[in-house]
Order: structure tokens, then C-alpha cells, then sequence
């Protein structure tokens, strides 16, 4: 039976860079997750669609997805496709959204922040493009948030999502799904498995640390099931509720023991670890760490070494605040180069009109338009392939990349947990300061320019204001500031680092110590310390 519930707006339900994130208990208050589900069901519309729904298996993903499903059928959907066990990885559920050509897709992940009863949960809406929906549709959720009295939802048992095969929801087929199956059929299709094979089994040792998160299956199948690395090659292989208590976000902090792996005596050759849904990887070679601007830089070179590239690439997107590395590739390729806002949503529209190929952020996120997330596993596969390939280690190819391109130097400063009224403060200063900015000097380098970048798409025309501070230096060298739209306390503030030496000279620093004249000035032009009275960042990528 089909119940109508009677429910009243709740605050906040707005989302974020990528989708809604709220701690649990919030999510699981009373009708939080109803009103949430019903606003997006009120924008897209139900009636006779077809959706898949996973999540990262966190804590709720279970509970969640019966509401979720519940709710689809009470609104008339005519199928849902739902991984085994509600689990699905970011990517795994993008790809399943073009594979069954559905209108769309529920995810429910919190991404790379920890999960637990008192940590945080999400859900994001994809597009039948199957990438996240676009500002215009997400601030049109946030608005129905706003005027809700009522929900619908079945009145019914629980499905069972724990066997693989149809079943009936009030009317609604619900296809239990393999979560794993067709995401790694389709990375079959992109790379060269034989040649991975053939590298495994000549001895090349790698790490993959899933981080307890929604990885660990579909690593142990690719890479220790289809590719013959060495059975245990995966470590934190079994995705758990809380993650094991791991903050999943794959970066030199919190994957600290690959890290320490990696730089250790007996290092493998390749390490590599993934967040909590999957979408983002940080890579590490023996004895070196590859930052993530530097990895879309030599993918983007190297692409056409597997064969899902070897056609070469239309373009190479980059959000702002990655460095230009990768623009020195495509210019070198004589290929198109874009710089678009924060968050994946914003590719989804040059990777549809086939304008890029390749997309990256700084934030370890990087992909192609084999989906439109983007793909933590898909990234390392085509690191392997390249390795696999050119028959080098990760640091020779990084050098030589260095040589040929220049070094754009590059770190990511996170200051969290900042009260939110003096971010706020702060950044409304900074960008009251910015006419004033270009010619000034500061730590000897000249203000070029200043700025609040705003992002025109090239394809429908949307224009996204206020979305970064930027200050460019003379000598190349830039300054971007922004706050953060996926955290759950307070608010982080993210610096971002970058300066460029062209070498032949100067390529092997330590950025922190090539950063720190840059370093310097934006801590004074933003008067960080006065506003916020912090003095060194909580995370440094
Ligand atoms: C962060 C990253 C951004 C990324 C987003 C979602 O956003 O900076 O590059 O797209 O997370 O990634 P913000 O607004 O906190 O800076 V994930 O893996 O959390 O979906
Ligand atoms: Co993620």
C-alpha cells in the first residue's frame, strides 16, 4: 500500500559539490532522508523511470536504500537496478547508468569522509548522462526541500539485495545486480590485460590499499582475479561500515601506512590506494609520491599507450585549482584544454559534446569518458598500462616528464574545522582586497592578477560565479583560495599552491620548500592568521 506521509521543509538540504553530506544522525532524523529522496524524485520525476541505486556501503547504505527503493516504487518507477548488498562504487553505479541507458541514479556515499553512526552519510542524484547533476537541477532539489509537505512511500518488507536476481516491489522490478561484473568487463575493454598480465607475472609487485571502503572487491577482482597479482596484493580489502575507523581518502595523511610502505626498503614497485566510493586514487611509485596534478599530466602524455586511448584525446579538462601541468600536455599535443569550476559535475558536459577525453582534479580525482565520475581504479589501471609499457619506474617516467615539460610545483593546504562565521569573514576580506592586488609585491614576486573565478560552460552557456579566489603572479606563480562544499563541521579552508620552474635546473625540490615564498604571501594576503587564528594547515597534499 501506498502511503502519503505529511512532512514539514528541514533546513539545509542543500547540496554541496558533490550531492548532500550530513552527519548520520542527521540523515536518519526524523524524515531527513524522505524529504531529500522526494524533492529529487519531485525534479526528475518517477513515474515509468528506471534507476540504479548503490552506495559505498557505509553505515545506513542498507537502510537507506529499502527507503529509497520504497519510495521509487510508491512514485511509480518502473525498475530499479541495485548493486548486490546496496553497494555500488561511484563509478561502478556511472557505469551502470549508460550500460542500461536508465534515466538516472541514487548514490549514497559521503565519499572520502569517514563513515559511522556518528561520522557522515550522503546521497547525490545522476543525471541519464550518468554523471552528478548540474548546479541548475541541485539547487532545484534545495528548493523543493523548501516548500515539501509530503512524501510517498510504500508500505513493504525489506527487499532482499543480498541475492542477485528480479524481484517485485509494489509493481517495481528490482534488479539485484553484481556490483563488480560490468565495471570490470568495461576496464577489459580500456586496457591491455594480457600486457598486465605479463607484467604481473614477470614479478612486478604492487599495493592497493582499499581503505576498508567500497574498493576492496573490485580490486581483488581486477587486479588479483583477472590480472594475477599476487593474492594479498589488496590490503583493507573488506569494505566495513565505518571503514575500520579509516578516514578513506587516499592522500599521504590518511593512507600513511601505503605511504610508509612505498617509501620504505622493500617497496613494491606501484602503490595505490582509493577513497571511500571509489572515485578518487592517489599513486605512488618506489620511493616517490605522484601528485595528483602531476598524474592527469602524465596520463593525459601517455594516454595513447592503452587501447582504449590509442585514437589519442579530444581535450584535457582540469578544475581551477589543479595545476597547469597538464595544460603544457595538451598544448604540446595540440589538443584542447579547459579549466573548469570544483566538483565532477562540471565535465559532464565537454565529456558528452566530446570536447575532452581526459578530466582531472588536484583532489585525486581523475577520468575519462568511459563514465562520467570519476574512476579511482580506472586511473591506476592506466598507470599500469603505461608502466606496463614504457617498461620504467614511476620515477624515471616522472622525471622525464619533468625534463620535457617543465615542473609545475604544486600542494594543496587544508586548514579544517574552522568556525564558520570567521571563514566567512575572511574570504569576503580577501575578496574585497582583490581590485586592489594587481602590481603589488609580495615575497619578492609581482601580482599579476586577481580574481573570483567564474566558469562559463563552453556547451549550454550556465555561467557559476564566485567560485575560488585566484591570485596570479608574475612569475607564474598562483594563489587560489576556496571553501570547501563537502564537509560537515564547520568550515576547511583550501589554499592551493602552485609554481613553475622550467627546468633543466631546479626539478627535483621538495615542494613545500619551492612552495614557500608562495606559501608566505597567501598567508599574509589572506591574513589567515588574524581571521582564523591558525598558523599551519591540518592536511597537506
Ligand atoms: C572536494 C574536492 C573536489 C571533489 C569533491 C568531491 O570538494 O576538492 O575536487 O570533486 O571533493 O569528491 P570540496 O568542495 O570539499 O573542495 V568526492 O571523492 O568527495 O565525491
Ligand atoms: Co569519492
Amino acid at each position: 500500500m501506498i502511503r502519503t506521509i505529511a512532512t514539514q521543509p528541514i533546513a539545509g538540504q542543500k547540496p554541496g559539490t558533490s550531492g548532500l553530506r550530513k552527519k548520520t544522525p542527521v540523515f536518519m532524523g526524523r524524515h531527513y532522508l524522505e524529504n531529500f529522496v522526494q524533492a529529487i524524485f519531485d525534479v526528475v520525476g518517477a513515474e515509468g523511470k528506471t534507476f540504479v541505486l548503490g552506495g559505498d556501503g557505509r553505515y545506513f547504505n542498507d537502510r537507506a536504500a529499502q527507503v529509497i527503493l520504497r519510495m521509487a516504487a510508491a512514485n511509480g518507477a518502473a525498475r530499479v537496478i541495485v548493486g548486490q548488498g546496496a553497494v555500488l562504487s561511484t563509478p561502478a553505479a556511472s557505469h551502470l547508468i549508460r550500460l542500461n541507458k536508465t534515466d538516472g541514479g541514487i548514490i549514497m556515499s559521503a565519499s572520502h569522509n569517514p563513515g559511522g553512526p556518528e561520522e557522515d552519510f550522503g546521497v547525490k542524484f545522476n543525471m541519464p548522462n550518468s554523471g552528478p547533476a548540474p548546479e541548475g537541477v541541485t539547487e532545484a532539489m534545495y528548493q523543493r526541500t523548501t516548500e515539501i509537505t509530503e512524501y510517498r512511500i510504500l508500505e513493504a518488507q525489506d527487499v532482499d539485495l543480498g541475492t542477485i536476481g528480479r524481484s517485485d516491489l509494489g509493481g517495481m522490478v528490482v534488479d539485484v545486480v553484481d556490483p563488480v561484473a560490468d565495471y570490470a568487463d568495461l576496464m577489459e575493454t580500456l586496457f591491455d590485460f594480457p600486457a598486465l598480465r605479463t607484467l604481473f607475472a614477470g614479478g612486478f609487485r604492487m599495493r592497493m590499499d582499499s581503505m576498508c571502503a567500497v574498493t576492496g572487491p573490485y580490486a581483488v577482482e581486477i587486479l588479483e582475479n583477472r590480472l594475477g597479482a599476487a593474492p594479498g596484493t589488496v590490503t583493507h580489502a573488506t569494505p566495513l561500515p565505518d571503514f575500520g575507523g579509516m578516514h578513506p581518502d587516499p592522500n599521504p595523511t590518511w593512507a600513511h601506512e601505503l605511504m610508509a610502505e612505498m617509501m620504505g626498503e622493500d617497496a613494491p614497485d606501484f602503490g595505490a590506494a582509493s577513497d571511500g566510493d571509489g572515485d578518487r586514487n592517489m599513486v605512488v611509485g618506489r620511493g616517490i609520491y605522484v601528485s595528483p596534478s602531476d598524474s592527469l599530466a602524465v596520463l593525459a602524455a601517455n594516454a595513447h599507450l592503452a587501447p582504449g586511448y590509442a585514437q589519442g584525446l579530444a581535450g584535457v579538462a582540469r578544475s581551477m585549482p589543479t595545476s597547469a601541468a597538464a595544460d603544457r600536455v595538451a598544448d604540446a599535443l595540440g589538443i584542447a584544454k579547459f579549466e573548469t569550476p570544483t566538483g565532477w559535475k562540471f565535465f559532464g558536459n565537454l565529456l558528452d559534446a566530446g570536447k575532452a577525453t581526459l578530466c582531472g582534479e588536484e583532489s585525486f580525482g581523475t577520468g575519462s569518458d568511459h563514465v562520467r565520475e570519476k574512476d579511482g581504479l580506472w586511473a591506476i589501471l592506466l598507470w599500469l598500462n603505461i608502466l606496463a609499457v614504457r617498461k620504467q619506474s614511476v620515477a624515471e617516467i616522472l622525471a622525464e616528464h619533468w625534463a620535457r615539460y617543465g615542473r609545475n610545483y604544486y600542494s594543496r593546504h587544508d586548514f579544517e574545522a574552522i568556525a564558520t562565521d570567521k571563514a566567512d569573514a575572511m574570504m569576503t576580506a580577501l575578496r574585497a582586497s582583490l581590485p586592489g592586488l594587481a602590481g603589488q609585491a609580495v615575497e619578492g614576486m609581482t601580482i599579476a592578477a586577481a580574481d573570483d573565478f567564474a566558469y562559463t560552460d563552453p556547451v549550454d552557456g550556465s555561467v557559476s560565479a564566485k567560485q575560488g579566489v585566484r591570485i596570479l603572479f608574475e612569475d607564474g606563480s598562483r594563489i587560489v583560495m576556496r571553501l570547501s562544499g563537502t564537509g560537515t563541521e564547520g568550515a576547511t579552508l583550501r589554499v592551493y599552491l602552485e609554481r613553475y620552474s622550467p627546468g633543466p635546473d631546479g626539478l627535483d625540490h621538495d615542494p613545500q620548500e619551492a612552495l614557500a615564498p608562495v606559501i608566505r604571501a597567501a598567508h599574509s594576503l589572506a591574513q589567515l592568521e588574524a581571521f582564523t587564528g591558525r598558523t599551519a594547515p591540518d592536511v597537506v597534499t
